[in-house]
């Protein structure tokens, strides 16, 4: 059984042969082309990415591997609905650290679907964007912090959005499962069983430390890929001058 569901009731697997799955491209186009057979299973990793690290790139592909997805794409947020607060780093510079941290594994791919769309970057958009473009027979698992999970019942449209696919919610370092429990009796019925539990090795990494560490000029070396370390220091980011004040995440 690929990580647990929350009712105890495990999707059917489908059968997915990992080394016939076929390259499909990442940008969601406006036309009816449709994935090969082989891909029946797609991974959303949604995020801020500010920066992207190790953390992100082990729950993806510990997700990848616990429920046999074809690839995993990374969606960097374009305007993060839930940080409306806080300003984040330019879009285009997440972006391009998602492409260097993922360029590595075959079957990670980053879309810019949401950095091309207008206004808030929410979710449900995202998914029916996927769901237009893979059509019905593709099952999406939108991969998730279980931390972010617990706040599901605040994100847009949540009914729908457990109507169109599945969440992976990974538990990270300080996580109190009996927390998401006690959200489950809050959410639509239906949709409860869409939402499995993964563990992924304890990784207390996150963006929002490195970015500090970054502004205190304290190394951030092996808690995210080389090619990401490089890109923030040579294009200057999250130097104490270089933009703002940066949010959590
Ligand atoms: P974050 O800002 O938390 O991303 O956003 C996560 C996703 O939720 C994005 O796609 C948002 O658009 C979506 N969202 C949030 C709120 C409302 C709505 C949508 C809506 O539609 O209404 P981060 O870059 O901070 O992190 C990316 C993911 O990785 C998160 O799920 C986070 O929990 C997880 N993560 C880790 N997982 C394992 N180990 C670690 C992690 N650090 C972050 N060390």
């Amino acid at each position: 059984m690929p990580g647990t569901s929350l009712k105890d009731e495990s999707i059917s697997m489908a059968v997915c042969d990992r080394e016939a799955a076929q390259p499909v491209p990442a940008e969601i186009p406006t036309s009816d082309f449709r994935p090969p057979a082989a891909v029946s299973r797609v991974g959303i990793m949604g995020g801020t990415f500010d920066p992207i690290h190790f953390g992100h790139l082990v729950t993806a592909e510990a997700a990848r591997w616990e429920f046999a997805l074809a690839k995993v794409v990374f969606v960097p947020s374009g305007r993060p609905p839930h940080k409306k607060d806080y300003p984040v780093t330019d879009a285009e510079h997440r972006y391009q650290m998602a492409v260097a941290a993922t360029a590595s594994n075959p079957a990670f791919e980053v879309s810019k679907v949401e950095i091309d769309r207008e206004g808030y970057s929410y979710t449900i958009d995202t998914v029916l964007a996927f769901r237009r473009f893979y059509g019905p027979e593709v099952q999406l698992f939108f991969i998730t912090g279980a931390d972010a999970i617990l706040e599901i019942l605040t994100w847009k449209d949540v009914g729908r959005l457990l109507n169109e696919c599945h969440f992976i919610a990974a538990t990270r370092p300080g996580f109190q499962l009996n927390r998401l429990q006690e959200t489950h009796p809050m959410l639509p019925v239906e949709g409860r069983h869409r939402i499995h539990l993964i563990e992924v090795p304890a990784l207390a990494i996150s963006s929002t430390d490195i970015r500090w560490r970054v502004q205190h000029k304290k190394p951030i070396k092996y808690l995210l890929p080389e090619a990401v370390e490089d890109y923030i220091h040579c294009q200057g980011l999250y130097r104490p001058h270089s933009r703002g004040v940066y949010g959590k995440g």
